[in-house]
């Protein structure tokens, strides 16, 4: 020491540095206190005010279509969770860095946090499902996060000041105090993120009442699945006719499933009625409660896909709904949003038509629906692709035209306006590029056409001749129907090609098209090899 001064008063500049592991480690538990703070705050007011959920959704509203088409092709349901993880990496990433640009001065690092504040809180504020109340979480995020950074990088400085001059000083040293504080605010950051998550426990209890009081309830019910209605016991490798919940295909832009009681859900129907009428859910069991079997298809699902599934759902009908509200003449469009934002445009005239069952769905294969499906209340028209028409989590209703300005979450994307469901079919066996042993081999699948029906389906085996394929027994217009033929083919490979015929005569169209903008078309063709 060439210093007379004493080390705290006048510490050399140069010394004053942190170790870059510890800066990375407070950029980090900043960040991640803003986070979990963020989550918890949010969840107490309302989860999807969280930033950090907020900002993903807004990733996803703002990458072009042909990125959220790959991202739901290739990673079907587990595209959310990757995005989010992705995201976290990314976010921890920045801020260790953050940490470490800021070994001498805490400026670079207040910044890149403010920063990631402010992205969190533009998310929040320019959500669809915006609300005032949503900015608490992301400006408490941004508060905690950028507090945590100062506390932690000011007792960082004062660790690194007394290990420059060797001073291990009496009692708790700074260091201890920086470790100690920094453990607090990694166990504050990850119990307020899962605070945030057990928020939405509530609705599990809301489910199971609603199970039991269908179970309890009148419900007129569908008719019985008749036992040739699939072909699964014949034909290993075919679908089953009623599709599990846990195997129904699920398509939405909602990043966290919305937590929504059932004794909380408010439907407002308004805009072009004569009474506006707003409903509770005790107000749907009060109604005459229907069973229906219906497909339901998604528009994205390309030729081959499985992006279609049937169940039996219980609700009540929609269109007497709509009557005792009284449509005024003109307004052409059923716009639907629900509790996360998303909304979607059906036709009026496609709801109120009488034999086409548009229903209100609360139950789904003889449970409450699944809260993935859109738990409390999901709308669903048989014959519509989903986007314009199955809205899940559904809140509001507003009659209305197209022609006014409001467009629904996928018209704006570039699909198309109305969503009839296209005829087509599937073949399930066999899978392509398989092997099959010599001897009579069977081809079977599926074929729909909502709310119609199929007639016929035909197949043909290496560009021959159409061949009449056996039907499963029918089960409704707006359920799929299962097919099956078999062949005597000679070793090598082969190619199986089918269409399906609607109950109305017309032959699905051979000309390839692309799901966008209003469903795929063209002939499914499947080559195998017989050995
Ligand atoms: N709230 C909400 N409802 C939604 C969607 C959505 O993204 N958000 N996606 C729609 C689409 S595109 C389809 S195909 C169906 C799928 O319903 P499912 O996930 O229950 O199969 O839900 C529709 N309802
Ligand atoms: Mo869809």
């Amino acid at each position: 020491m060439s210093t007379a001064v004493a080390p705290e008063a006048s510490p050399a500049p140069r010394a004053r540095v942190i170790p870059w592991p510890v800066a990375a480690s407070i950029g980090v538990l900043a960040v991640g206190a803003a986070l979990g703070v963020g989550h918890l705050v949010a969840g107490i007011i309302s989860p999807s005010s969280s930033p950090y959920l907020a900002v993903g959704d807004t990733v996803i509203r703002y990458s072009p279509e042909p990125v959220t088409e790959f991202a739901k092709v290739t990673f079907g349901t587990a595209d959310k969770p990757i995005l989010l993880g992705g995201m976290a990496v990314v976010i921890l990433l920045v801020a260790a860095l953050a940490g470490i640009a800021s070994r001498r001065s805490r400026t670079p690092g207040v910044v890149v946090v403010t920063v990631l504040g402010i992205a969190g809180f533009a998310a929040v504020a320019f959500a669809p499902s915006f609300a005032p109340l949503d900015l608490v979480a992301p400006l408490a995020s941004l508060l905690a996060g950028v507090a945590s950074f100062r506390w932690l990088h000011r007792l960082a400085l004062d660790a690194a000041a007394d290990r420059a001059v060797g001073r291990k000083g009496g009692g708790v040293s700074r260091r201890n105090v920086l470790i100690g504080s920094s453990a607090a605010v990694g166990v504050a950051a990850l119990a307020s993120g899962g605070g945030g998550l057990l928020l939405g426990r509530g609705v599990d209890e809301s489910r199971s009442a609603v199970t039991r009081m269908l179970a309890g309830s009148t419900i007129t019910p569908a008719p019985p699945i008749p036992a040739g209605a699939d072909f699964a016991a014949a034909v290993p490798g075919t679908t089953r006719f009623l599709t599990s919940n846990a195997d129904f295909y699920r398509i939405d832009v909602a990043l966290r499933i919305p937590q929504l009681r059932a004794e909380d859900w408010r439907l407002r129907i308004h805009g072009m009625v004569d009474r506006e009428i707003t409903l509770t859910f005790d107000d749907l069991l009060r109604r005459p409660l229907v069973e229906r079997t219906i497909t339901m298809t998604c528009v994205s699902n390309p030729i081959g896909g499985d992006l279609i599934s049937t169940a039996d759902f219980v609700g009540v009908d929609l269109r007497d709904i709509l009557l005792e509200a009284g449509v005024q003449p003109g307004a052409d469009q059923v716009f639907c949003t629900s509790t996360d934002g998303w909304t979607a445009g059906t036709p009026t005239d496609v709801v109120l038509e009488p034999g086409r069952g548009a229903m209100l769905a609360i139950g789904m294969n003889g449970e409450a629906l699944p809260p993935e499906h859109g738990f409390p209340v999901r709308m669903i028209v048989p014959g519509l692709y989903g986007y314009v028409s199955a809205t899940k989590w559904l809140t509001d209703m507003e009659i209305t035209t197209f022609g006014r300005d409001r467009q629904a979450y996928w018209l704006q994307r570039g699909w198309a306006e109305r969503g009839p469901i296209k005829t087509e079919a599937r073949i399930d066996v066999p899978k392509g590029f398989s092997t099959t042993p010599a001897g009579p081999v069977d081809v079977a699948g599926i074929a729909w056409s909502q709310p119609r029906g199929i007639s016929k389906v035909e197949v043909r085996m290496d560009g021959g001749a159409w061949q009449a394929a056996e039907l499963a027994t029918e089960v409704a217009g707006q359920t799929w129907r299962m097919w099956r033929a078999r062949f005597d083919l000679a070793a090598g490979s082969h190619t199986v090609q089918v269409r399906a015929t609607d109950a109305d005569g017309a032959t699905q169209t051979e000309q390839r098209a692309d799901p966008v903008p209003d469903g795929a078309t063209g002939w499914p063709a499947t080559i195998f090899t017989v050995s």
